[in-house]
């Protein structure tokens, strides 16, 4: 009998040995690409809710099935039931239930569910339109974490993962008039879920992003991509879904460019274009964010998006845009709403603030979009404004390296992030983990899952951000990367926070010397200090936690690592405060990680105009 560890290598091998059809596998059955802009009815709004934290509406004791009183998901008017008298009776009743608005995390919605972890029934009742021989899909933009999903008293899937969209067909399942539809939202977290329950961000449970029901034709086209290669090219595909989904001409138009793209799909549904990149075409850049309105047409159907088009690479240890070295000016981000109370409903509104204060308050080109994928909101935000985007998926601190069950979740997430995203010229950089600690097991499963970055979307970079050691000799202190996973990526990505964390003075940082490997780009994917705004040297407290502390820590960091020779880029530790339940010091933080650049209602603090020069400067100066 062979060790566990050894069987999970031989399955990663076997996953890595069939790399193309490992990524179809991967591929959701309904991408529904450009949903937001598809014929849809919008699910958003007032639902009804219930919370079940003993999780009756799924499971009876012993594993027995639900009792039919405590089924959540019934197609049941409960109190028309009740008023005929007999030997029902009900311990819910959705109807009558208190309300909440969708989109948006519980925590934020009602104080008595602040801390709730674990399942709650949401539902609400809509009437279709007339779907004239088509066809008709419930798409959930994301629900934090796991998703049981009921409609008309009758199961139609479940999904797991907080931060990816997914959709199940529903043609044959809608009924005219009214129907019911109801969503078990289970936001427990442990061993085996991704992340695990041990995070450094606060709960944010429930339907955090809009549903739609999103109408089609018979035969539609399901998935449509266009990019810009680096040999000048226009290239895409097109994947129509459907009866007659084959031997179908696809034509596709870009405004304002005078290019024919035509193709025609085979027997599987796909067309596949590639023409020469015309000379006026414009690309995007952080600079002049141009969008195209690119639309691909069948004789049926007919599907618009806005996509800029540019290329990205590396160079040795530069990072190519449209061919031409850049320097990373970013900072990191959770997905949370400027405000006291934020509920993860990232609005345009919402999302602008935040990305405007990147880019024009700190002169910044590039956000971190920590530490999962955020809203397809931010993402076109990003798009429009011009800022350059790192997405990753929450590989985080730990995770059941060893469970293929885990991976292929793992897997699956990352699939469903870049399926998504593939249009988004903001996108430049797909990263696969954060701090996690090296060990055979895990090495394995983080380059399982470059691979399936490499497959599934070769045109971007592939980063982690990894954890570094230190050492001393001689009284000097180098920091060094040490991690095998740096051979399958293509740009390093590094959390330090010497100075804050550890037992370095300040003073010392500039001394601290960095030695990492050579030919490839590297870029601190964060770097930070907590100080609570307002709170200044000499107010009842010295140093860690005030402002000027705060802003000292980023001075010295900034000297230290200007020494790196292949530093490519930045993404401070953070944009924002946020929640998180690791931080429960009674003055400073009370729920909240300080390390923003800015408070959590948007309140600058010293640091932040450290950045901003800082970036200023960086703008000015030409890349090596
Ligand atoms: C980290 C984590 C981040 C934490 C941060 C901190 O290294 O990647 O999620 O919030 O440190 O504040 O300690």
């Amino acid at each position: 009998m062979k060790p566990f560890r050894t069987l999970v290598a031989m399955a990663l091998g076997l996953i890595m040995a069939t790399p193309s059809l490992a990524a179809e596998t991967l591929r959701p059955q309904h991408l529904l690409t450009g949903a937001i802009d598809r014929s849809h009815d919008e699910l958003s709004g007032q639902w009804t809710y219930s919370k079940d934290l003993y999780r009756t509406g799924l499971t009876d004791i012993n594993g027995w099935v639900a009792k039919s009183r405590m089924q959540r998901y019934r197609d049941i008017d409960v109190a028309a039931v009740e008023a005929k008298g007999g030997v029902d009776f009900f311990e819910f009743d959705m109807d009558r239930g208190p309300r909440m608005t969708i989109p948006g995390a519980w925590n934020a919605a009602e104080p008595e569910l602040r801390y709730y972890d674990g399942l709650i029934w949401f539902q609400r009742k809509f009437t279709p339109k007339d779907l004239k021989g088509g066809r008709a899909f419930l798409r959930f933009e994301a629900v934090n974490y796991h998703a049981h999903v009921y409609l008309n008293g009758e199961k139609i899937g479940e999904h797991e993962g907080g931060y990816t969209p997914f959709s199940f067909e529903v043609t044959d399942k809608l009924r005219a008039g009214e129907n019911r539809l109801t969503v078990g939202v289970d936001s427990e977290h442990g061993p085996q879920t991704i992340p695990t329950g041990i995070t450094d961000w606060d709960i944010y449970g429930g339907i955090i992003r809009p549903v739609r029901l999103i109408y089609t034709p018979q035969t539609y086209i399901d998935d449509a991509v266009i990019e810009l290669t680096t040999d000048g090219r226009l290239k895409g595909t097109a994947k129509l879904d459907g009866p007659q989904a084959a031997g179908q001409t696809v034509n596709v138009t870009v405004s304002g460019l005078a290019v024919k793209l035509s193709a025609t799909t085979d027997a599987n549904g796909y067309a596949r274009f590639d023409a020469k990149a015309p000379r006026n075409l414009k690309k995007w850049s952080p600079e002049t964010p141009t969008l195209y309105d690119v639309s691909f047409a069948t004789s049926s159907d007919r599907l618009d998006d806005r996509v800029g088009l540019r290329t990205i690479e590396v160079d040795g240890d530069r990072i190519l845009l449209n061919g031409k070295s850049i320097f990373l000016r970013g900072v990191s981000l959770h997905e949370e709403e400027f405000g006291p109370n934020p509920a993860r409903n990232m609005t345009e509104q919402a999302s602008r603030a935040l990305l405007s204060e990147i880019k024009y308050g700190m002169n910044g080109n590039y956000v971190r979009l920590s530490h999962y994928p955020h809203s397809d909101v931010t993402v076109r935000m990003a798009d429009e404004l011009g800022l350059l985007v790192w997405s990753e998926i929450p590989v985080y601190w730990t995770v059941d390296w060893e469970n293929p069950n885990v991976l292929l979740k793992a897997r699956t997430m990352l699939a469903e992030m870049i399926y998504r995203d593939r249009n988004r010229a903001s996108v430049i950089m797909w990263s696969v983990g954060n701090e996690t600690p090296v060990t055979d097991s895990r090495n394995a499963f983080h380059s399982a899952l470059a691979d399936t970055v490499r497959d599934i979307d070769p045109s971007r970079l592939i980063s982690a951000a990894l954890l570094v050691e230190g050492r001393t000799e001689n009284g000097q202190t180098t920091i060094f990367i040490n991690d095998p996973l740096v051979d399958k990526l293509d740009v390093m990505a590094v959390n330090t926070y010497a100075g804050w964390y550890g037992s370095n003075t300040l003073e010392e940082l500039p001394s601290l010397r960095w030695e990492v490997p050579a030919g490839k780009p590297v870029v601190l994917s964060e770097f930070g200090a907590d100080a609570l705004a307002g709170l200044r040297e000499g107010d009842g407290i010295r140093g860690k936690y005030t402002e000027d502390f705060q802003a000292e820590y980023y001075r010295q960091t900034l000297k230290m690592v200007d020494n790196i020779p292949q530093l490519r880029g930045m993404s401070p530790w953070i944009l924002k405060d946020f929640q998180s339940l690791r931080r429960e010091h009674p003055v400073i933080q009370n729920g909240w990680n300080r390390k923003g650049l800015v408070s959590e209602t948007g309140v600058r603090k010293l640091a932040f105009d450290v950045m901003a020069n800082y970036y200023k400067a960086k703008a000015a100066e030409t890349p090596k």
